[in-house]
């Protein structure tokens, strides 16, 4: 009998895709291994009436996952990266980030629709979306169109806007219309100018325990080193920003050579203010060879935005939080500080109103009871 590892992963079909796209992966260098997936319903995926960034709940579609990672319930969890908070349960680190698939967002139109740019749309338009960030960014942009709330899982939203008509259109990651074999729906792909992506969009990554060294060797097959250098700067980016997805910001990140660029967004909700800035590093490139199969890997004990790294990398990875830190300082001091406090008290307005609501519809139910 060869060894066995326990997988976790939420029972949606997009990440069951990503966890049978990283099992695939390991067993081409471990063929002796067997991956037994444990998939579980989270928190998130039970709540289906509200809005993520009113729930007031960070790591909404990660705890369930992660306590049973600290239970030894589980070995590792693939998770959408952006899906991940900036700072981690004790004792749990991103083990390892697979090479990023497409980071940018889609508009996709109902499909009694035809497109001719975003401009063109008739004043009105309905844009499905439940974040914040995209709201914002569309919004600033393109005044006369309307945002609206959607919830649920890809198959849910798509439904919702081909069957209840509420919709005109959805903007949705490229990359997990892809995974799901739906690339042909996307009737646009947003350019940075129009809509800057989410920290971490389009990158799948798993999750372990951080002293599981077995585990992290394992993993480390999977580590893409571009990829790898781009999340670290852009969750620095956002750790120092103290957003998680209850406030709107934005990142840009591409690599020419040995120059790391980072673009980043702050916005009110709404998007009637912003903060855009963007700074440049020179960063160690030479690390990137492919991480081949062996045992006893060298792991360093600091982690980088909750990220474990090689030694081999550590140097550029040191670099790319620096300037995820460095740019979120200055966006700071030039307003963004601002920005956040009041978006930050919105959401917190918002979430209290809701409950509030709710309490009211229970007491009102009981009544009639
Ligand atoms: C987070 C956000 C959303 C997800 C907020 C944001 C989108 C919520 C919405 C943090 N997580 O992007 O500003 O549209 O109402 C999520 C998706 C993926 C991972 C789906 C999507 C797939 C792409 C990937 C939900 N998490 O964004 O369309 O792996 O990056």
């Amino acid at each position: 009998m060869g060894e066995i590892i326990r997988v976790g992963s939420r029972k949606s079909q997009l990440a069951l895709i990503q966890t049978n796209g990283v099992v695939d992966q390991l067993k081409k260098y471990f063929p002796d291994v067997e991956f037994q997936i444990i998939a579980m319903t989270t928190t998130g995926d039970k709540i289906l009436d509200t809005a993520l960034s009113k729930i007031g709940e960070k790591s909404l579609f990660t705890r369930e996952l992660e306590t049973s990672l600290l239970e030894n319930q589980v070995d590792f969890v693939v998770h959408s990266l952006k899906d991940l908070p900036t700072e981690l349960p004790c004792g749990l680190v991103v083990g390892a980030i697979c090479k990023r698939d497409d980071p940018r967002d889609a508009l996709v139109l109902r499909s009694d629709h035809e497109f001719h740019g975003l401009s063109s749309l008739p004043a009105g338009s309905v844009i499905g979306t439940s974040s914040l960030r995209r709201a914002a960014q569309l919004k600033r942009k393109y005044a006369n169109l309307q945002i609206s709330d959607v919830r649920g899982n890809l198959n849910t939203r798509l439904k919702k806007l081909e069957e209840a008509k509420q919709y005109d259109a959805l903007v949705l990651a490229v990359a997990g219309l892809e995974r799901m074999g739906w690339q042909e729906k996307i009737s646009h792909i947003l350019e940075p100018e129009e809509c800057m992506y989410a920290v971490s969009q389009g990158a799948v990554a798993v999750e372990c325990r951080a002293n599981d060294n077995h585990v992290l060797s394992i993993l480390s097959v999977l580590t893409d080193f571009p990829t790898l250098v781009k999340c670290v700067a852009e969750r620095a980016f956002l750790r120092r920003l103290e957003g998680g997805c209850s406030v709107p910001v934005a990142v840009n990140t591409e690599i020419k050579g040995n120059e790391l660029t980072l673009r980043g967004g702050v916005f009110s909700i709404g998007g009637a203010d912003a903060v855009l800035d963007n700074m440049s590093v020179q960063f160690d490139n030479s690390s990137s060879d492919k991480g081949e199969k062996q045992e006893a890997k060298n792991f360093t004990t600091q982690t980088f935005a909750a990220v474990v790294s090689e030694g081999r990398f550590e140097a550029a990875l040191t670099t790319a939080e620096a300037l995820g830190t460095d740019l979120a300082n200055r966006m700071l001091a030039s307003g963004a500080d601002e920005i956040l406090r009041f978006a930050k008290k919105q959401t917190a307005d918002e979430i209290l109103k809701q409950k509030a609501a709710k309490a009211a519809t229970a007491a009102q139910e009981q009544a009639k009871a």
